[in-house]
């Protein structure tokens, strides 16, 4: 179902009045929480098939088999992107839907999911935004070593060069890696994500090897693109307060923002790791595994930074060597138990201006789960949701007007879908996805979202 139809909303409040003229507005997704079709068209399973196959590791052993089946509904899918007034739709590119096994020649049949897509969204007038890699890394590389390995990063790179062969005369907007943090320290060293290993020093190889494969991504992209190329590389950043000004919080605030923030924007940005994390992570039996040149390939020139933001946190330090307490803020919280902190969005923005100046950024994701509860109709009234993303649009003005260069928003998510280890439980959608029927229906936010872009746009 499209927008169009649909009960009308409330207008929109001034949250846009300080965001800059030709602001970019944008919905978000990746491949492995909407496509499903698993198993079509050539697709090989990647880490995230597999882990979701461990007993335990998501909630109620649910997997992306099918998820939104958003590879079979897609034109349905872009007139609802469409609907919504959106300048851009950011979606990832299945590694093992195109390249299966992450080596050899592209799958055509594979790549031509995506290129059917851009095709579409290109006649809606909505900008296809494509990121490579969303987690789902195809199960042989992981086989092999993961990125541990550093032939991880030379497969991404061979991996992003067939698909820029395939969209790049139609696609401006290259994002390598969604949230590297992720992958590295999610995957390979809490296990809470795919592949599911708990160990520190290989999810520190992993961080390297990532940022290798970006940098080599990023060459090998501008190498064959025309002028009109834009790379960027996205993470997901937290503002770390410290609990109080004793020495030992305000470090663990140093060492959570080093570890989540400049050990991937440093070398990015500057050209180098950032010594204080280097040694930290040195006293936790960690090391990066630099080789000559890796720097100056991961510090090719960025187009953009994608940020994404969620929530901030509050550290406190302890008597154990590296101990890095969260604190009880007592804020609300959203159903993934985040606090909900816009002022933290803001103080992170402002702060990644002054430390990283010259790199325009984006909101590549921003949004929250709710429980959500649907009438009747499948219309979910969700005001909370509305209320999260107003204040968090509102903080991105208050750092545009502090001075910080932040040219776009895109919303996570354009609908439900699989929430990692937390299955279809949270729903982060502002279209819900009834996964019975797979019946898109625009919650308040959608309508609010649409509502808030139209007037975004008049108003200048
Ligand atoms: O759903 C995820 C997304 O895949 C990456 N960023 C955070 C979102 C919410 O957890």
């Amino acid at each position: 179902m499209t927008i169009a139809g649909q009960r009308e909303d409330a207008a929109t409040a001034d949250v846009t009045a300080e965001l800059p003229a030709n602001f970019l507005w944008g919905v978000a997704t990746s491949a492995y929480q909407i496509e499903g079709a698993a198993a079509e068209d050539g697709r090989t399973p990647s880490i995230w098939d597999t882990f979701a196959r461990v007993p335990g590791a998501v909630h109620l052993g649910e997997h992306g088999d099918v998820a939104c089946d958003h590879y079979h509904r897609m034109p349905q899918d872009v007139e609802l992107i469409r609907s919504l007034g959106v300048d851009s739709y950011r979606f990832s590119v299945s590694w093992p839907r195109v390249q299966p096994g992450g080596r050899g020649p592209v799958n055509a049949a594979g790549v031509g999911f995506y290129d059917r897509l851009v095709d579409e969204l290109l006649a809606a007038g909505v900008a296809p935004w494509v990121t490579l890699y969303h987690w789902d890394l195809p199960q042989e590389l992981e086989d092999a070593g993961g990125w541990p390995e550093r032939d991880t990063a030379h497969r991404f790179a061979e991996y992003a060069g067939l698909v820029h062969d395939a969209l790049g005369d139609r696609v401006r907007t290259w994002t390598t890696l969604n949230e590297p943090w992720c992958s590295a320290v999610l995957g390979y060293d809490q296990g809470l994500h795919a592949p599911g290993r708990t160990n520190f020093p290989d999810a520190m190889r992993a961080v390297h090897h990532l940022l290798l494969g970006h940098g080599l991504a990023g060459q090998a992209l501008r190498a064959a693109a025309s002028a009109d190329f834009e790379l960027g590389i996205t993470l997901n950043m937290a503002t770390a307060y410290p609990a109080s000004d004793a020495a030992r919080d305000v470090d663990a605030a140093r060492r959570a923002d080093g570890l989540s923030t400049r050990i991937y924007l440093d070398p990015l940005v500057h050209g180098h790791y950032p010594e204080d994390v280097v040694r930290d992570i040195a006293e936790r039996g960690a090391v990066l595994p630099v080789r000559d040149g890796d720097l100056e390939i991961i510090s090719t020139p960025l187009d953009v930074l994608g940020v994404n933001y969620y929530s901030s946190h509050v550290h406190a330090g302890g008597d154990a060597p590296h101990e890095d307490r969260i604190v009880e803020s007592g804020l609300p919280v959203t159903a993934m138990g985040w606090d909900i902190v816009p002022q933290g969005f803001t103080d992170l923005l402002v702060r990644l201006s002054r430390d990283y100046p010259g790199l325009p950024m984006v909101i590549t994701e921003n949004g929250a789960a709710f429980e959500d509860s649907a009438d009747a109709d499948g219309f979910v009234d969700d005001v909370p949701r509305v209320e999260y993303i107003a204040d968090h649009i509102r903080a991105v003005g208050s750092a545009v007007a502090a001075g910080a260069d932040v040219r776009g928003y895109f919303a996570w998510s354009l609908m439900d879908n699989f929430e990692w280890a937390y299955g279809y439980d949270k729903r982060f959608g502002i279209v819900r996805v009834d996964y019975e029927t797979q019946t898109r229906t625009p919650k308040r936010s959608a309508l609010w979202y649409r509502d808030t872009i139209r007037a975004s746009r008049e108003e200048r």
